[in-house]
């Protein structure tokens, strides 16, 4: 039997604002914004004193890349023009971004959750996910080491959202910002999931939301109970299937550690050029090994993939690829060469050919699978 899955989703806390914040401490508490290409940084006078633009001040098309809990208490958030949120808060400190120092805290604040929870997605500059499924703790207290962890790293504030998916985790970790650990049972679905806006599924945009408002479905709950088949009618089927399976808080996606593949391939330039009908047993021969080696280099990572491509390059060394994505991961020798054959009949073979290759993208844990094989069975074109 399979654990039961922990996944944590990570997010800083206003992650600019306040790495700006280690620098100037003195602005703690005030509402501080970051943005605006021609902003200058603060100056400091002979006697000591720093001097800080104010949003009042500020003159031109940036907009706010983030802001502090303070600021927004004022009505100021990312992506708002600098002189829009200037009428609202004309006496918060403005500040240039400094990205280096960012991505110095991003690395600092990953390296130190690593210490404790080792299998880590990056998603981006402020936030991961964490798989703790294999870990021994309980969950509120690993949840504290980590942020602890974070804290004695970089002096910064996190909030963790921890449940059995990355779809529900990614929606805790922003329920009690700032500083927030929220942990959340498959169970309270209905009582702390559903009455949230549907827009706080991660992958309904705007516009998604404003389709769906036109439907009347607002809440998660809505979702939850429209019908898949009407979902289906209007977003099509696997939008308005995943719509469905996101409802009801279903995601089996894994958490996928950089360290992990994105791609893995086999090729090989042949020893003369290789005339597609007079040397198709040769060609068709070195295919097949090509899929088998493959496979085995997926099943001895450990890995199956969804995506099958080819590369060709002809005896004028020029080059060209096909990719097919499947409807089921494999990673079985005959069904990568099922595959990878289709990619073949999308290419002309008029020209003798140099190298061959065989791709397999979009890879995904085979622990993570239904065992399943795709069943079409198209013609080889050699
Ligand atoms: N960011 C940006 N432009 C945006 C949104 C964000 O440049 N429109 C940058 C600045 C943020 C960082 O990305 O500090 C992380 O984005 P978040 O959405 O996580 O926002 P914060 O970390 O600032 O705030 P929160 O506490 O809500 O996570
Ligand atoms: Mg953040």
């Amino acid at each position: 039997m399979t654990r039961r899955r922990r996944i944590a989703h990570l997010d800083m806390d206003a992650f600019f604002a306040s790495v700006e914040l280690l620098s100037f401490p003195e602005l703690k508490g005030k509402p501080v914004v970051v943005g605006g290409r021609s902003t200058e940084p603060p100056k400091m006078d002979e006697s000591g004193v720093r001097h800080y633009a104010r949003l009042r001040d500020y003159v031109g098309r940036g907009v706010i890349t983030t802001s502090t809990y303070e600021a927004r208490a004022l009505g100021v958030f990312s992506g708002m023009g600098l002189m829009k949120s200037a009428a609202l808060a004309p006496d918060a400190i403005l500040l240039p971004a400094n990205f280096e120092a960012y991505r110095h805290y991003s690395r600092l604040f990953k390296t130190a959750v690593a210490t404790i929870a080792p299998q880590i997605e990056d998603r981006g500059i402020d936030e991961i996910y964490i798989d703790l499924t294999d870990l021994d703790q309980d969950t509120d207290r690993l949840a504290l080491r980590i942020k602890q962890a974070v804290r004695d790293a970089t002096g910064l504030s996190c909030s963790i959202g921890i449940s059995p998916n990355k779809l529900l985790s990614k929606i805790c970790s922003d329920l009690d910002k700032p500083d927030g650990v929220t942990i959340l049972d498959h169970a309270e679905l209905s009582t702390r999931i559903w009455p949230l806006p549907a827009k706080k599924i991660n992958g309904i945009g705007p516009k998604a939301n404003e389709k769906l408002a036109g439907l009347g479905i607002h809440t998660i709950g809505d979702l939850a109970s429209a019908e898949p088949q009407m979902l289906i009618a209007h977003f099509g089927r696997a939008t308005g299937h995943w719509l469905h399976q996101a409802a009801h808080g279903i995601d089996e996606r894994p958490v996928v550690t950089s360290s992990e593949p994105k791609s893995l391939s086999r090729e090989t330039t042949f020893e003369r050029d290789l005339h597609v009908s007079q040397d198709r047993a040769r060609l068709s021969s070195v295919f097949t090994e090509l899929c088998n080696r493959l496979s085995e280099d997926l099943l001895r990572k450990g890995y199956a993939t969804k995506t099958i491509g080819i590369k060709v390059k002809y005896a004028d060394f020029q080059v060209l690829t096909r990719d097919l994505t499947l409807t089921a991961p494999v990673y079985e020798g005959g069904a990568i060469r099922r595959a990878a054959t289709e990619c073949l009949r999308r290419i002309p073979l008029d020209q003798k050919i140099r190298l061959l290759g065989v791709r397999a993208g979009s890879l995904m844990p085979i622990a993570s699978i239904a065992q399943d094989t795709q069943s079409y069975q198209p013609d080889l074109p050699f």
